[in-house]
């Protein structure tokens, strides 16, 4: 049966033809150059009806960014109602639609798949969508408007936005009027909340000292950041000295070159633009404002990375205090999620605060899920992505907790405050970094003092072509730490990490680039060092025999 919309779905597709590639949709949804986009987006929007429908109308969204990819990229991913990323079993879908090599064949899959998934034609479907700061833009949301009218589709556009903006929006939209209302529905309800929580959470601490200076890798957190900067605290009423760089939009070429999260996390160093003295607190967000990482020059003028495992430990500990500060200690599980790339010593240092380190495979949602199973779940990878999530369990007793002294109470007003501050949908490098802010304020903390908490183990990430990254397999349930596949890798990866101390290095095929990636880290930066070129040797002797 051809399914109601076959008509003009197949009308539109005919001006975003297939350009006889294989996509796949995957941890980061589709990401790739811009120009071989337009069918992509316009089968995502396809696909996102579809969903919207299945699930009664609620919202959907539709994200069109690259992330900290280079300009000329562009990808879009999909957003389920609460805000959380697509749900699994529909990335498959995704990667369907994509790959369908004519319009005939688009057409059949779509009612093939409108039957299988027992989808009514005539329910309503709703998306809402945004798109960051790249020059392919535009052209992609008319693919992706294509879609949404030859499916009739009730649709919002709000443009520029960050990632996890369009997030929070989808979640606030479809629990409007419940009694799980997260915001207004609309970017000044996103500031509106975040400077009300910022506010409230900075109420029982010392002003912030020193200033901070955000680069925002030229992406659409500057003008974001700039916006919600309008809604905080002034320096004078008690607020943070935010200077804002690298926020320049106008010149597609300067995105993420350069500068962001990912240059400062991959090169260990800072932009090369910053004019940051020694013990300045420096930040960097990547392109869609999802990631953040701290970093400094110490007093000898050597870079200083703080990433996200040190966000999460620093988080983490705070959070712990509180909960025991305001008598709540026995009813929040408060644990953490790594993975494999958290280091060594963060993982120590968790377990020394006597909280729960759960492992995942790499990929948010994966962490976001594990994260979940806790009352309060901190889970940050590496490189900078990542939130806290509060249960509805741990939401209730923050809220109904009688506090039996003043100081309870002092603690339970800043951990209420917390639970508006955090995006709860997805890591937000503007949450997260005033969440950073505070906690910095509270402790009263330099970075040097963030810093001297634990001491990272070296390390070193290195990226192997291979003949075939998918030959490369990791054993099930072992947070991709061991390989099962080629056979006699992990034998010689072992052999080789036994002759370290403190040696720990494993290997697995990237998800986002044809790849393997090894990881190594040892008790020093020449061990480390030598270990991943070991093991990389290894690899390269392997992969490409
Ligand atoms: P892959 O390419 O699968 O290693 C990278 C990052 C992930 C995650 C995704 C999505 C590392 C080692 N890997 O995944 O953490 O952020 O990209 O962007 O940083
Ligand atoms: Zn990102």
């Amino acid at each position: 049966m051809a399914s109601k919309y076959a008509e003009a779905i197949a009308q539109a597709s005919a001006k975003h033809p297939q350009p006889g590639k294989t996509f796949q949709y995957g941890t980061a949804g589709f990401r790739m150059k811009a120009d071989l986009l337009d069918s992509v987006v316009y089968r995502v929007g396809l696909l996102a009806a579809l969903r919207s429908r299945k699930l009664n109308g609620q919202t959907i969204g539709v994200m069109i960014t690259a992330s900290h990819n280079p300009p000329e990229d562009n990808g879009v991913k999909l957003v389920d109602p609460m805000g959380e990323m697509l749900e699994s079993s529909w990335e498959a879908y995704a990667t369907k639609l994509a790959n369908a090599p004519s319009e005939e064949e688009l057409v059949q899959l779509y009612s093939q798949l409108t039957a299988d998934l027992k989808v009514k034609p005539d329910t309503p479907a709703r998306v809402i969508f945004a798109r960051d700061t790249r020059a392919s833009g535009p052209r992609l949301v008319e693919c992706l408007v294509d879609a949404l009218n030859a499916t009739q589709v009730e649709y919002t556009d709000y443009k520029l936005l960050t990632t996890p903006q369009l997030h929070y929006l989808v979640r606030c939209v479809n629990t409007r009027g419940t009694q799980y209302e997260y915001g207004e529905v609309s970017e000044k309800g996103y500031y509106e909340k975040m400077a009300a929580a910022f506010k409230q959470a900075m109420e029982h601490s010392d002003k912030p000292k020193g200033s901070v200076s955000v680069d925002c890798a030229n992406g659409v957190g500057g003008p974001k950041l700039r916006e919600l900067v309008k809604y905080l605290p002034s320096q004078k009423e008690g607020g943070i000295d935010i200077k804002i760089t690298n926020d320049d939009v106008s010149k597609a070429e300067s995105l993420n070159h350069q500068c962001g999260a990912d240059y400062v996390k991959t090169n260990q160093r800072a932009p090369p633009s910053s004019s940051a003295k020694p013990l300045e607190r420096c930040c960097s967000l990547d392109g869609d404002a999802d990631r953040v990482i701290y970093y400094f020059l110490d007093e000898s003028n050597t870079f200083r990375l703080l990433d996200g495992d040190r966000i999460a430990t620093l988080a983490a500990s705070f959070i712990g205090d509180l909960a025991k500060q305001s008598g709540l200690s026995d009813k929040l599980k408060i644990g953490v999620v790594q993975t494999a790339y958290a280091n060594g010593a963060s993982t120590k240092y968790i377990e020394k605060m006597k909280l729960p380190v759960e492992f995942t495979a790499t990929g948010v949602k994966h962490l976001h899920h594990a994260a979940t199973r806790f009352d309060v779940g901190v889970y940050f990878e590496a490189n900078g992505h990542g939130t806290v999530l509060f249960s509805p369990n741990a939401l209730k007793a923050i809220h109904t907790y009688d506090p039996q002294s003043p100081a309870q109470a002092t603690a339970l007003q800043t951990l209420a405050a917390l639970t508006d501050l955090i995006n709860q949908t997805v890591g937000d490098a503007l949450s997260d970094m005033l969440l950073v802010e505070v906690i910095l304020a509270h402790k009263s903390f330099s970075c040097a003092e963030w810093l001297a908490t634990y001491t990272d183990l070296p390390n070193r990430l290195v990226r192997v072509e291979v003949k075939d990254r998918n030959a490369w397999k990791t054993v099930a349930g072992t947070a991709e730490r061991k390989l099962e596949t080629p056979r006699e890798a992990q034998e010689m990866i072992d052999g080789a990490v036994g002759k370290y101390k403190e040696g720990r290095s494993f290997v697995r095929a990237s998800g986002t680039e044809e790849a393997v990636r090894v990881y190594a880290e040892a008790s020093t930066r020449g061990e480390a060092d030598d270990l991943a070129n070991n093991v990389a040797n290894l690899v390269k002797r392997i992969g490409n025999a």
